[in-house]
C-alpha cells in the first residue's frame, strides 16, 4: 500500500494511527501541502479534492477521505477493530469522529485559513483568533460528549477506536496553534493516554520521513 501524507496533516495522522494499530506496512509518499504540492496537476489526478491523505491499496485502488479510508481498512483488516459492530457503540464512536472530522477540522483547514488571509485580508491575529474560537467550540462539545458517554482510558473503553484516531491529531494541531486546552481535562486525559501507545507514537508527525522541524 501507499499513503500520500504530510507529516503534520491531522487527516493523514488519523490514517497513520489506524495503519499502525493494525500493524500494516506501507510506502510513505510525502505531499508538502505547505508549498502547495496538493494542487500540482499530477497530484490532482490522484486526489481531485487537493488534499491528503490518499491510500492506494495493493490492487491499485486509490481512496481519499480519511474516515472512508479507515473504514475500508477496518473492513479488510478487522483486527483490532476500530469501528465497533454493535449499533450503539458504533454510533458513539462515529459521533465523536464526526464531531472532529465534520464540525472542527474543515473550518480550520489550511485552505480556509489561507482564504481568510489572502482573499478576505484578515490579519494573522484575526486568523489565529478564528482558529482558536472554533477549536474551543469543538472541544467544549467533545468534552461533554466524552463525559456523558465515554468510558475507560481511551474515548470508549480500554482499546483505541476511530474516535481516538481523530482526537489525537486534533489535539496535536490545537497545541501547534497555541490553543489553551486546560478547560478540556477529559479530552486531554484521553490524548495523554493514547500517546503512551506505541502505534500512536509511531504515527506522530515527528516520526514521519517528511518531518520538517
Ligand atoms: N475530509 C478530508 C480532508 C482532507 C484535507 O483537506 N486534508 C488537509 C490536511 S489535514 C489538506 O490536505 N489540506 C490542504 C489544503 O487545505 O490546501 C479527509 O478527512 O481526508
Amino acid at each position: 500500500m501507499q499513503l500520500y501524507s504530510f507529516f503534520n496533516s491531522s487527516t493523514s495522522y488519523r490514517v497513520r494511527i489506524a495503519l499502525a494499530l493494525k500493524g500494516l506496512e506501507y510506502d510513505y509518499q510525502g505531499v508538502n501541502i505547505r508549498v502547495g504540492e496538493q494542487s500540482d496537476t499530477k497530484y490532482t489526478e490522484i486526489n481531485p479534492s487537493r488534499g491528503v491523505p490518499v491510500l492506494v491499496d495493493d490492487e491499485g485502488a486509490s481512496l481519499t477521505q480519511s474516515l472512508a479510508i479507515i473504514q475500508y481498512l477496518d473492513d479488510l483488516f478487522p483486527e483490532p477493530r476500530l469501528i465497533p459492530h454493535n449499533s450503539v457503540d458504533k454510533a458513539r464512536v462515529l459521533e465523536v469522529a464526526n464531531a472532529i472530522a465534520c464540525d472542527m477540522h474543515p473550518i480550520n483547514n489550511l485552505r480556509i485559513l489561507g482564504y481568510l488571509k489572502r482573499e478576505l485580508g484578515v490579519t494573522d491575529e484575526q486568523k489565529d483568533a478564528w482558529y482558536r474560537h472554533w477549536v474551543a467550540e469543538g472541544f467544549r462539545a467533545l468534552e461533554k460528549l466524552l463525559n456523558r458517554h465515554g468510558h475507560g482510558q481511551f474515548c470508549f473503553g480500554d482499546t483505541p477506536t476511530l474516535a481516538d484516531c481523530c482526537l489525537v491529531p486534533q489535539v496535536a494541531n490545537a497545541q501547534r496553534f497555541g490553543c489553551d486546552l486546560a478547560a478540556f481535562p477529559k479530552v486531554m486525559a484521553v490524548y495523554e493516554h493514547c500517546l503512551q501507545h506505541p502505534a500512536f507514537r509511531q504515527a506522530a508527525p515527528a516520526e514521519q520521513p517528511d518531518y520538517l522541524a
